[in-house]
C-alpha cells in the first residue's frame, strides 16, 4: 500500500486535485484529537494508493491545529510521497511553504496548478528551471479544474514512491546559520532525512519540539546558547533569521522561473 499525501496553501485546488485523483472513492473524518477535517481515498484505478488530504496551511510552524496535523502527519507518517499543490498564479508566495516541505526530507512531487489561468494571462513559468531551484524536486504543470496534466502528475508521483534513495532538496541558509544547523544536528544526534527539519525547530525555538523531540537539558541549553549568540550577532530573532532566509532564497531565483507580462499586455488580457 502507498501512502500519498496532499499539502498546499488554502485555495491553492487541494480539494479540486483531491477530487480529480480519488472521484467517488473518499472517506471524510477529523484529524485525532482535533475538528480539522481529515479527508482520504483511493487513488482511482489503483486499489493499492491512498491519497491523504492534509489541511491548507502556509507554513509548517507550531500556531495552528492544520499546521501541527500537517507537520505531524509529515515527520511521523512518513507518506510514500508528498504532492506540494502550488498556486502557480501566486508562485512566490506559495514557494515560502515549499521550501518547509522540502527541508523535512520527505520525497515531493511540486504540482503547479491553475496553469489555465497562467496561460491565460501570459504568465511564463519554466519548470525546469523552478526544479534546478530546488535541488532536482519532479514539478508537473497541471489544471485541476481543467482536469489536465492530472494523468503525468500521478505517473511522477508513482515514479518518485520507488525510488528508494534519499535526495536532500533543502537549499542552503547563510554560513552563519548552517554552521549552527550543523553544529545542532551533531549536538541532538539527528540523523535521517528529517534531521534539518529537527534542527531548524531547534534552532527556531520552535514551541512544540521539546515535545517532539526531547533532549537532554544540558545538550538543549548548549543548542539555546549556539542560537543566542547568533540572534546577538545578527541583531535578529531565530525565527525571523529563518523566514527572511526562505524569502531571500526564493527572490534569488523567482526572476530565472517566472515572467509576468508588461502592464499594458496584462490590462489587455481577459482571465
Ligand atoms: C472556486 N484552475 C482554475 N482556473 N481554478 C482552479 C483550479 C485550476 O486548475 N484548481 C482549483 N481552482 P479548492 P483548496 C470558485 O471555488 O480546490 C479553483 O482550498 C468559486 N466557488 O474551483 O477549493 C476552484 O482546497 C466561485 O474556486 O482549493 C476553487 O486548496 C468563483 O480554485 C478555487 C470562482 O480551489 C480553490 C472560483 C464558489
Amino acid at each position: 500500500m502507498l501512502t500519498i499525501a496532499l499539502a498546499g496553501n488554502p485555495n491553492s485546488g487541494k480539494t479540486s486535485l483531491f477530487n480529480a485523483l480519488t472521484g467517488a472513492k473518499q472517506h471524510v473524518g477529523n484529524w485525532p484529537g482535533v475538528t480539522v477535517e481529515q479527508k482520504t481515498g483511493q487513488l482511482k484505478r489503483h486499489n493499492d494508493v491512498e491519497i491523504v488530504d492534509l489541511p491548507g496551511i502556509y507554513s509548517l510552524s507550531p500556531y495552528s491545529p492544520e499546521e501541527v496535523v500537517s507537520r505531524n502527519y509529515i515527520i511521523n507518517e512518513h507518506p510514500d510521497v508528498l504532492v506540494n499543490i502550488i498556486d502557480a498564479t501566486n508562485l512566490e508566495r506559495n514557494l515560502y511553504l515549499t521550501t518547509q516541505l522540502l527541508e523535512t526530507g520527505a520525497p515531493c512531487v511540486l504540482a503547479l496548478n491553475m496553469m489555465d489561468l497562467v496561460r491565460k494571462r501570459g504568465i511564463n513559468i519554466d519548470p525546469k528551471k523552478l526544479s534546478q531551484a530546488f535541488g532536482g524536486v519532479p514539478v508537473v504543470e497541471i489544471s485541476a479544474l481543467e482536469n489536465t496534466g492530472i494523468d503525468q502528475l500521478v505517473e511522477t508521483v508513482l515514479a518518485t514512491a520507488k525510488k528508494e534513495e534519499y535526495k536532500d532538496r533543502s537549499f542552503k541558509y547563510s554560513p552563519a546559520i548552517e554552521e549552527v544547523l550543523n553544529k545542532i544536528e551533531d549536538l541532538a544526534g539527528l540523523t535521517g532525512p528529517s534531521a534539518r527539519y529537527y534542527a531548524i525547530k531547534f534552532f527556531e525555538n520552535d514551541e512544540k519540539i521539546d515535545q517532539d523531540y526531547p533532549l537532554a537539558p544540558a545538550i538543549r541549553q548548549e543548542i539555546r546558547g549556539l542560537v543566542d549568540r547568533l540572534e546577538e550577532a545578527e541583531d535578529n530573532d531565530a525565527e525571523t533569521l529563518i523566514s527572511n532566509g526562505r524569502y531571500d532564497y526564493i527572490s534569488h531565483f523567482i526572476h530565472g522561473v517566472m515572467e509576468r507580462p508588461h502592464q499594458k499586455d496584462k490590462l489587455s488580457t481577459s482571465d
